[in-house]
């Protein structure tokens, strides 16, 4: 175990994750006395245009993966366009590797439920809807106590706190489909349909939940909105970068001595991460990791100082998504790694169009035929190809994750899938699975 030194220390920056660790911080009294709802009274005060621009000041970005500017987002909801306007939380984390909106939603619940209520205020939403994962049991049930607690309290419901502005907010639980994370995906789910991406443009903003204003925030985002309400725009810029403002969950996972997230001003590196989170297992060699989930491509041990910022990440070829990092060691196989991934896309794929849904089939069938020690030089050349073809060919992101896994490892590693075509690596799939193909 390593200790970190005093200036990696000061780059923690526990803003969302502060009350984590206090006892019953998911009961609203608890809640109330660490400044819980003091930001929605300041909040109802102002005009919700002003909020707005609060929020595009503060330079906050979306912490679902894409980082798309929040302030921006919202501004986009027509104004006196006469429809009912929605705001949709989007809390179906299943990006492999990423948990940093479950603890937040199970140990501090009413940041989310604070923020949902800003925000449909900001840009005149009166219902809002938290898309839970279906498998997330605890936290939608925390979720749900804490809604019960806010009507309680009169904080959702009808003229809240005397302000004239009414909100009904809905905790909806999905099925458990990696592609209801998927924004237009998750809008038929709730409409009642089944789970697949719709064409953007129009995109949810002007024509989103039951064809009216929408805005999709991932969990974390709208969990932002109370501290920049309460602590302002310039202090939030105080974090992070110029482009990348504010304090990110970082989760680490995989061959690292402390496993968990790290909230961090952004721009932190692998390298202080690592530091902070302990080390690496003992007897472990970084080798390579993920720096938001398995759907951006992998970097290696030459990227330890990449600052993990929008920015950064992209300058080093890959992208920051959900801040996930999934790390590996000189005892783990690339080539393995990516098989697995790939078989949670073929998985997932909800079969929509053709070059994911038959590209990753595709896939999986030619790494079983490397994995089991029957694969050959030109199976390379046909992964990459199908790469080629999914790639901007796919109708939404999934499509497009799934390749990166592929093209990355064949980048750095391809060394290692020559090792099991030429017979230097053991097979690590038997003749059994390879039938199962
Ligand atoms: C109005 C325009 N709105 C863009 C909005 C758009 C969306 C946001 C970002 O995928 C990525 C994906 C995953 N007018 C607009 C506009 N918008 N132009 O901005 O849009 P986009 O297309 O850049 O990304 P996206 O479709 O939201 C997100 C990657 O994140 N990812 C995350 C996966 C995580 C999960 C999970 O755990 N649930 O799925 C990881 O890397 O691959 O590329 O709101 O409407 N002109
Ligand atoms: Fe469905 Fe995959 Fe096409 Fe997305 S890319 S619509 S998940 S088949």
């Amino acid at each position: 175990m390593t200790t970190p030194r005093p200036e990696t220390l000061a780059k923690l920056t526990p803003v969302l994750t502060k009350r984590w660790l206090s006892p019953d911080a998911w009961r609203i009294g608890t809640y109330e006395k660490l400044d819980g709802y003091a930001a929605l009274r300041k909040a109802l005060k102002a005009h919700p245009d002003d909020l707005i621009q609060l929020i595009k000041d503060s330079g906050l970005r979306g912490r679902g993966g894409a980082g798309f500017p929040t302030g921006l987002k919202w501004g986009f909801i027509p104004q006196g366009d006469g429809k009912p306007h929605y705001l949709v939380v989007n809390a179906d984390e299943g990006e492999p590797g990423t948990c940093k909106d479950l603890p937040l939603m199970t140990h501090d619940p009413h940041a989310l439920v604070e923020g949902v209520i800003i925000a449909s205020y900001a840009i005149r939403a009166n219902r809002a809807y938290i898309y839970i994962r279906g498998e997330a049991v605890h936290a939608a049930r925390r979720l749900r106590n804490a809604v019960q607690e806010a009507y309680a309290k009169g904080y959702l419901g009808k003229n809240i706190l005397g302000s004239r502005f009414d909100l009904d907010l809905v905790v909806h639980s999905g099925a458990g489909a990696y592609i209801c994370g998927e924004e237009t995906a998750l809008l038929d789910s709730l409409e009642g349909f089944r789970g697949q991406p719709r064409l953007r443009p129009p995109f949810p903003a002007t024509h989103g939940l039951y064809a009216s204003p929408t805005v999709v925030n991932n969990v974390g985002t709208i969990a932002s909105v109370p501290y920049i309400v309460l602590g302002g725009a310039d202090w939030w810029r105080t974090m992070g970068t110029e482009k990348s403002s504010g304090p990110m969950i970082y989760s680490l996972s995989g061959r690292i001595a402390n496993p968990g997230q790290y909230e961090c001003s952004m721009g932190i590196t692998l390298r202080e991460l690592i530091e902070l989170a302990g080390g690496m297992q003992p007897g472990h060699n970084l080798r390579f990791w993920t720096p938001g989930g398995s759907s951006t491509p992998l970097l290696t041990a030459e990227h330890l100082d990449v600052p993990l910022d929008f920015e950064g990440v992209a300058a080093a070829g890959s992208i920051l998504g959900t801040t996930a990092t999934q790390i590996f060691s000189d005892q783990d196989c690339p080539v393995y790694a990516t098989y697995r991934w790939l078989e949670f896309y073929h998985h997932e794929s909800c079969g929509k169009c053709t070059p994911c849904r038959e590209g990753n089939y595709w896939m999986v069938r030619v790494y079983r035929r490397i994995l089991s020690g029957q694969g050959t030089h030109e199976d390379l050349d046909t992964l990459l190809d199908t790469c080629d073809n999914i790639l901007g060919r796919s109708f939404c992101g999934l499509g497009d994750g799934a390749t990166s896994p592929v093209t990355s490892s064949l980048k750095y590693f391809k060394q290692d899938y020559l090792d099991y075509i030429e017979g230097r690596n053991a097979p690590k799939l038997s003749d059994k699975q390879l039938v199962g193909a």
